[in-house]
């Protein structure tokens, strides 16, 4: 059977890798199956969308989705059906931590719950044979009207997954993405990855996390630059950082056998100064830390996250000394923060300096802690699925802050974001850098 994914572009045309339905694809294939890819950019109609699922006559179609991505993917799927029989599965974060509210929708027909590569299998093969999945006998794939599924065990040994398909990806100019680990084992209540390990770790039965092996991530680079260049690796893991004999032994092996740039993402509790020394060495050129806010009430309280201010200082200074970039990630809006805390937010963010920043607005994500409790207390607006999902205004009604206060708040980050792209072009002319700063302006409204 031939199954088409689908990458739902939100806010602007957007050309990354779509890892989930990367894996799923090279799952279906290695066991005979045909896998197709069509993004759906911003000027993408469902009139097109029909005439391209016509021509690739496929037997299921695929959408891997995160909330942000949800409201466009199911506005566009009940249009899609009127138009097309071809049965529907969502995949993903968002049919993961809200699949009642995915299977009410018209033009779905499945949603699978955690870890997709052996369930979609699974549900080709019962679909291609006409068995009905309703009674939840297919690990994982919740069918419309039918039962709710056990969740199946992780896929062990993870190095049994085959190599992402890569004509998923939109990668270019040699810049790849790689996975090498599934989970995070980290509480942080306002993350929607960590639930995937809370959802397994509630059956009792095996973890959600694993990592490949060196030899494993090594023969995947090899494959990649058999075919093409090999300029850039992009590791999308939660936290490449979290064992430290495996990133030591990754150091060196890659180290000898690569040392092509790459960039990870890491939490200050998980590097120290030896390790950052050996990344660098090894080729690392850029680390993304999640700092989220630069009050410690905040982070030990709300968010779950108990590294001191002290500690993100040192690990910005090590990281600079080693001759590796590091950009910082601020979460502004947490149910419970105050204005004068967001304003620390902004003290820590001068202090650290990081060559670059994300801002973003809090937004409650299904299945979160920090979701259950804006619910709990009534933050939430009853119609929050209708909005979109974005970055750039608060969707809850909180006390002690207004949604203008969050706003305003916002506005200074964008403004210090327009500063620092300006002064990285000291040669601008007036007109070049008031462009920079509109277009800075013009991608915080998208949040
Ligand atoms: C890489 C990544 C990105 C990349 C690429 C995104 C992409 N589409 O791949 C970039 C940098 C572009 C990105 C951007 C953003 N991201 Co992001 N990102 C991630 C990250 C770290 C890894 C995702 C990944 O590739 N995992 C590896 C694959 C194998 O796992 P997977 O996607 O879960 O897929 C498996 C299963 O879910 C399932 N499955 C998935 N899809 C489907 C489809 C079908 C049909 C089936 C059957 C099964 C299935 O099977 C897959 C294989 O087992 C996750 C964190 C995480 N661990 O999930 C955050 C995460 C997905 N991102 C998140 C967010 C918020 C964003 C941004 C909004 C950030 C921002 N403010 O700008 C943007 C917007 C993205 C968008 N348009 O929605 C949130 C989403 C929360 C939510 N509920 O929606 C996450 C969970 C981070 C978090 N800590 O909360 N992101
Ligand atoms: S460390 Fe990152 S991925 Fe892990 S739970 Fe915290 S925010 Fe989520």
């Amino acid at each position: 059977m031939k199954v088409l994914f689908l990458e739902i572009d939100t806010e602007s045309d957007w050309a990354v890798a779509s890892l989930g339905p990367g894996f799923l694809a090279a799952y279906l294939r290695e066991r005979g199956h045909e896998a197709g890819f069509l993004r759906v950019g911003l000027g993408m109609g469902v009139e097109e969308i029909a005439a391209a699922v016509r021509a690739e006559a496929p037997g299921l179609i695929g959408i891997s989705a995160t909330t942000r991505q949800w409201l466009r993917a199911r506005l566009l799927l009940a249009e899609l059906r009127r138009r097309s029989n071809v049965p529907v599965i969502l995949g993903g974060l968002h049919a993961t931590f809200s699949p009642e509210e995915v299977l009410r929708h018209p033009g779905i027909d499945f949603v699978c719950l955690g870890e997709g590569e052996a369930a979609l299998f699974e549900l080709v093969e019962a679909l291609e044979a006409g068995r009905d999945i309703g009674d939840g006998s297919v690990g994982n794939i919740w069918a419309k009207d039918g039962k709710r599924p056990a969740i199946r065990p992780p896929i062990e040994p993870i190095d049994s997954i085959p190599f992402t398909a890569r004509d998923l990806l939109d990668e270019r100019w040699g810049v790849v993405h790689v996975s090498t680990q599934r989970g995070c084992p980290f509480p942080c209540t306002y993350c929607a990855a960590r639930m995937y390990d809370q959802l397994y770790a509630d059956q009792g039965g095996p973890a959600y996390g694993r990592r490949r092996s060196h030899a494993n991530v090594l023969a995947e680079l090899r494959e990649i630059r058999a075919r093409g260049p090999l300029n850039y690796v992009i590791f999308l893991d939660d936290t490449f950082t979290i064992h430290h004999p495996w990133v030591r032994e990754f150091c060196r092996v890659y180290g000898a056998e690569f040392r092509v740039p790459f960039s990870l993402h890491a939490r200050v509790e998980t590097v120290n100064q030896k390790m950052l020394g050996e990344l660098a060495e090894a080729g690392c050129r850029h680390i993304v830390y999640g700092v989220e806010s630069g009050s410690e009430r905040v982070r030990r309280q709300i968010m779950q996250r108990h590294a001191t201010n002290q500690r993100f200082r040192d690990v910005f200074r090590w990281t600079r000394e080693v001759g590796i970039m590091a950009t910082a990630n601020y979460i502004i809006g947490t149910p419970g923060e105050t204005v004068a805390e967001m304003q620390e937010t902004i003290a820590l963010h001068h202090e650290l300096d990081p060559v670059d920043f994300g801002y973003f607005v809090f937004y409650p994500y299904p299945g979160t802690a920090l979701f259950h409790l804006c619910r709990e207390k009534g933050y939430l607006p009853e119609d929050h699925l209708e909005r979109p999902a974005v970055h750039s205004r608060s969707i809850l009604k909180l006390p002690g802050v207004t949604p203008e206060e969050i706003e305003a708040v916002y506005a200074q980050w964008t403004a210090i974001r327009a500063a620092k792209t300006v002064s990285r072009v000291p040669e601008a002319t007036a007109a070049e850098a008031a462009e920079a700063v509109a277009q800075v302006e013009k991608r915080a409204r998208l949040g």
